[in-house]
């Protein structure tokens, strides 16, 4: 049997782990169990904005990955087990964002890892947003994986703010914060220690993340080992940047990822 876990803090999905299968996602263990914070790992909700947003008090990658959100449903779904979260919004979310919106994360843990996330507009405005599932994959080492599937794509490099077209598959040497535009394709983790390859499979997803702290912002990070970076990899289904999302009142739009682990 497969085996998962979900948050109400944040919708946040921590764990899944396949019928005879190790742990896919990775979790830190200096995460800090805080209701203001976020979880470091697993499948943080980045809503109604990614990254920072410069506004007082408005909090990097938006509130909804800080917000308890309600449990809507469990039930057995295709052989697997199908977690619904929802977040709406409310006096406080309207004070950094103000629109009215219903979240809702349908997760479906089994063979494969499913998780919908919906936005709705419930309110008389269009809005405009940005979303991520900012996945954290757990691989052997990251400096020996390669990621395949962004070949002939723009690419922003935020740490040295220059686009350009990738070519072949992505290695890492060194710290890696990469915005990929007009992703829809399948996107693999090939990793030869684990000896397993995961794919990543998105609906209605323009923009791909891939980020790796290395090891100087590792250390400044306080919810994240100091060693813990080699061993993790964000890559991220978003709709940002250049691929934000208008929904009119009454619209809604869903984003998915479906997660597949086959070993090599
Ligand atoms: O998705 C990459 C990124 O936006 C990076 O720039 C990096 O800072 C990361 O997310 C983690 O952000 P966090 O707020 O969770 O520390």
């Amino acid at each position: 049997m497969s085996k998962g876990e979900v948050y109400l803090h944040g919708g946040h999905v921590t764990s899944w782990k396949p019928t005879h299968a190790e742990e896919v996602l990775f979790l830190s263990g200096h995460t800090n169990w805080n209701s203001s914070k976020a979880i470091r790992g697993g499948v943080p909700i980045c809503f109604p904005w990614f990254g920072p947003k410069d506004q007082p008090g408005a909090p990097q990658h938006g509130f909804a990955r800080i917000r308890e959100w309600q449990l809507e449903r469990i039930s057995e779904e295709g052989g697997g087990v199908l977690v619904e979260v929802s977040d709406r919004s409310d006096e406080q979310s309207r004070q950094l964002w103000p629109f009215d919106y219903v979240l809702t994360h349908r997760v479906i843990f089994g063979e494969t890892l499913k998780m919908e996330l919906v936005v709705r507009n419930t309110g008389t405005k269009p809005f405009v947003f940005e979303e991520a599932q900012h996945s954290y994959f757990q691989v052997g080492k990251v400096q020996e994986i390669a990621i395949d599937g962004l070949s002939n794509r723009y690419v922003l490099n935020k740490i040295d703010g220059k686009t350009r077209k990738q070519h072949g598959k992505i290695t890492f040497q060194a710290e890696t914060d990469l915005v990929y535009f007009d992703t829809a394709d399948n996107i693999a983790i090939i990793d030869l220690l684990l000896k397993r390859r995961i794919t990543i499979s998105k609906t209605n997803s323009k923009s791909t993340v891939i980020w790796n702290p290395w090891s100087e912002k590792a250390r400044a990070l306080s919810d994240l080992g100091d060693d813990e970076w080699q061993t993790m990899v964000c890559v991220e289904t978003c709709n940002i940047r250049n691929n934000v999302v208008r929904l009119a009142p009454g619209e809604s739009h869903m984003m998915g990822t479906e997660i597949t682990v086959a070993s090599i």
